[in-house]
C-alpha cells in the first residue's frame, strides 16, 4: 500500500542520476506512482531511457519546452497512455552559461528572453497544454532557488527567471484552484547536478552553505524527493501557491559566518 498507488506522474527534467527530478522520481515510485519521463534531445535520451526503465516507466517521450509543438505532441501521448495526470513535475531551467557569471548588467535581451522562456514560461505552457488532463486532486510542482528573493552572486538572469516562476505558481494556483488542482514550488539549497557543474564558485558556495545552514549540512536529491512526495500526495491537500524551502534552514540565517565559528 503506497501513498500514490494508481496515480500517474509526468516528470520533466531528468538529465542523469544526479538530477533533482530523479530524486523526485524515486520518491514517487517508492509510494507506488506510475511514472512518465521526458528528455531533451537524443544525447540525453541515451541517459534517461535506462533510468526511466529501471523504475518501470510507461511513457518516455522527447520534449523541448521551448516548442509548443513538442509540448502538444507530449500531451497527446499522455492522453493516449494515461488519460490524466495526477502529478506534473517541472524541473527544467536554462540560461546562457556566459550570463551566469560576472555582472547581471551584461545580460542581453536574447539571453533574458531565453532564460525566462525555458525556466519560467514553460510551466504555464505545460499547464495550459495539459488542460483537462489535470483533474481534481492533481498536483503541479516546480523547482526554484532563493536567488529569486535575494541577490546571489552570478545567479543573475536565473534569479529574475525564478522570481517570474514563483509568481507564476501563485497565479496558476488561483486559476487551477477552482478545478481542485494544486500548484507549488520547492526552493532547494545547492545540489551538485549537471546544472550546477561548471558554475563559477559553486564548490566554495556548496561548502559554505553547509557551515551556515541551521542543520549544518547540504541538501540531497532524496531530501527534495521526500518533500515532493508530500506536495504531490493528499497529505498536503490544502497547500497551494506555496514555495516550500528544502534548504536545511539556510535562508533563515541572516549573518555571514560559519555557525560553529562564532
Ligand atoms: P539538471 O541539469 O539535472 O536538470 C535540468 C534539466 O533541465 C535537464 O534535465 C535539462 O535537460 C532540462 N532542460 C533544459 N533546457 C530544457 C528545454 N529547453 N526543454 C526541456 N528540458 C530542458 O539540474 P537540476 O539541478 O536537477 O535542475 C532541475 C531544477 O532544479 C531546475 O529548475 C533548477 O533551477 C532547480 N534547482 C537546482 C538547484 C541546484 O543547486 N542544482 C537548486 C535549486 C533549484
Ligand atoms: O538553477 C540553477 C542552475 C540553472 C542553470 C544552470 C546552467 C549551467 C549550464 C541554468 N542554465 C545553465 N546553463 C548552462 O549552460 N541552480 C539553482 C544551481 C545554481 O546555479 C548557480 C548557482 C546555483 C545554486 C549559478 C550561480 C550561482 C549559484
Amino acid at each position: 500500500m503506497g501513498l500514490l498507488d494508481g496515480k500517474k506522474a509526468l516528470i520533466l527534467g531528468v538529465a542523469n542520476d544526479h538530477s533533482i527530478a530523479w530524486g523526485v522520481a524515486q520518491a514517487l515510485h517508492r509510494e507506488g506512482a506510475e511514472l512518465g519521463f521526458t528528455y531533451l534531445g537524443e544525447a540525453l535520451e541515451r541517459r534517461v531511457r535506462p533510468l526511466a526503465e529501471s523504475l518501470g516507466a510507461s511513457l518516455i517521450e522527447p520534449c523541448d519546452v521551448s516548442s509548443d509543438e513538442q509540448i502538444a505532441d507530449l500531451m497527446a501521448r499522455v492522453r493516449e497512455v494515461y488519460g490524466r495526470i495526477d502529478m506534473l513535475i517541472h524541473a527544467v531551467a536554462f540560461a546562457n552559461r556566459d550570463e551566469l557569471n560576472g555582472p547581471f548588467l551584461k545580460t542581453t535581451r536574447q539571453g533574458f528572453l531565453l532564460a525566462l522562456e525555458i525556466s519560467a514560461y514553460s510551466l504555464t505552457a505545460l499547464v495550459k497544454a495539459a488542460d483537462n488532463l489535470l483533474v481534481p486532486g492533481s498536483s503541479v510542482l516546480t523547482m526554484t532557488y532563493h536567488g529569486s528573493q535575494q541577490v546571489i552572486p552570478n545567479y543573475n538572469v536565473m534569479g529574475v527567471a525564478k522570481a517570474a516562476l514563483e509568481a507564476s505558481v501563485r497565479y496558476l494556483a488561483v486559476d487551477l484552484g477552482q478545478r481542485g488542482v494544486r500548484v507549488n514550488a520547492i526552493s532547494a539549497g545547492p545540489v551538485r547536478t549537471l546544472a550546477a557543474s561548471g558554475i563559477a564558485g559553486f564548490r566554495a558556495m556548496y561548502r559554505q552553505f553547509a557551515e551556515r545552514a541551521p542543520l549544518r549540512r547540504s541538501v540531497t536529491i532524496e531530501d527534495v524527493g521526500n518533500t515532493a512526495l508530500w506536495l504531490c500526495s493528499d497529505l498536503s491537500s490544502a497547500v497551494t501557491g506555496e514555495v516550500v524551502y528544502v534548504d536545511a534552514g539556510h535562508h533563515h540565517v541572516g549573518f555571514n559566518v560559519a555557525l560553529d565559528e562564532r
